[in-house]
């Protein structure tokens, strides 16, 4: 089920390449301030504990570069891009899930959260991503870090995340609590919860 299925199928159904990168998001923009700044994972991690990185730690975490399609629920596309930052995957080898995790929340700033199942966080693709094209992101699209999850809509990959919640049973997050798909796989067109099928997700 990687991205490679999907190699010469240039677009999703019903998405359109458009020029530039807009800024799509609910709410004002946070400012940075790196003295308060911490990622942190917690939940159901291995150890019962929680792990907290300040801007300097998580900057200095192993770098890794993926170049990924981007897809928003509005139709917004853009091919190849190059996202830098941490893998998802580091991220849980430094500070692994209890052997029942099933899901996790990712929480940005103002309680902006997107939940995923464990094994689309864990794919190879799924990256917290500081840098676009080898330049720092920008305030607006996520400084100074952002979830990038290639294989599903763009919602499912928050701006500004402050943490990781490893949780044992599904639980659903900002969007999809509020009319979008519990999954999101712009292959399967999942867009709006009412085209969920039982399974799908939690009952809303
Ligand atoms: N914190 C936060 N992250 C968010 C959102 C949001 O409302 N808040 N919107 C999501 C949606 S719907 C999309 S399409 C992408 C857009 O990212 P961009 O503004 O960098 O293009 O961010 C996602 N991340
Ligand atoms: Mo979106």
């Amino acid at each position: 089920m990687g991205e490679s299925e999907h190699r010469g199928e240039q677009l999703p159904p019903g998405q359109r390449l458009q020029r530039g990168w807009p800024v799509t998001h609910y709410g004002p923009v946070p400012r940075f301030k790196a003295d308060r700044w911490e990622f942190r994972v917690f939940g159901a991690t291995a150890d019962g504990g929680a792990t907290g990185w300040n801007h300097e730690e998580f900057s200095a975490l192993p770098y890794h570069t993926v170049i990924a399609d981007f897809h928003c629920v509005t139709k917004f596309s853009m091919l190849d891009v190059e996202w830098g930052g941490v893998a998802a995957s580091t991220v849980a080898k430094l500070a692994p899930p209890a052997p029942d995790v099933t899901h996790v929340m990712v929480w940005a700033e103002y309680g902006f959260s997107a939940n995923l199942r464990l094994a689309d966080f864990l794919d190879d693709s799924c990256i917290f991503a500081t840098h676009k094209g080898g330049e720092p992101l920008t305030a607006e699209h996520g400084f100074p870090v952002r979830l990038v999850v290639p294989r599903l809509y763009a919602w499912k990959g928050p701006k500004w995340v402050r943490g990781v919640e490893y949780m044992t049973a599904d639980r659903r997050g900002f969007w999809e609590e509020r009319g979008y798909h519990n999954l999101g796989d712009p292959w399967r067109e999942q867009r709006y919860s009412y085209q969920e099928e039982p399974g799908d997700g939690p009952e809303l």
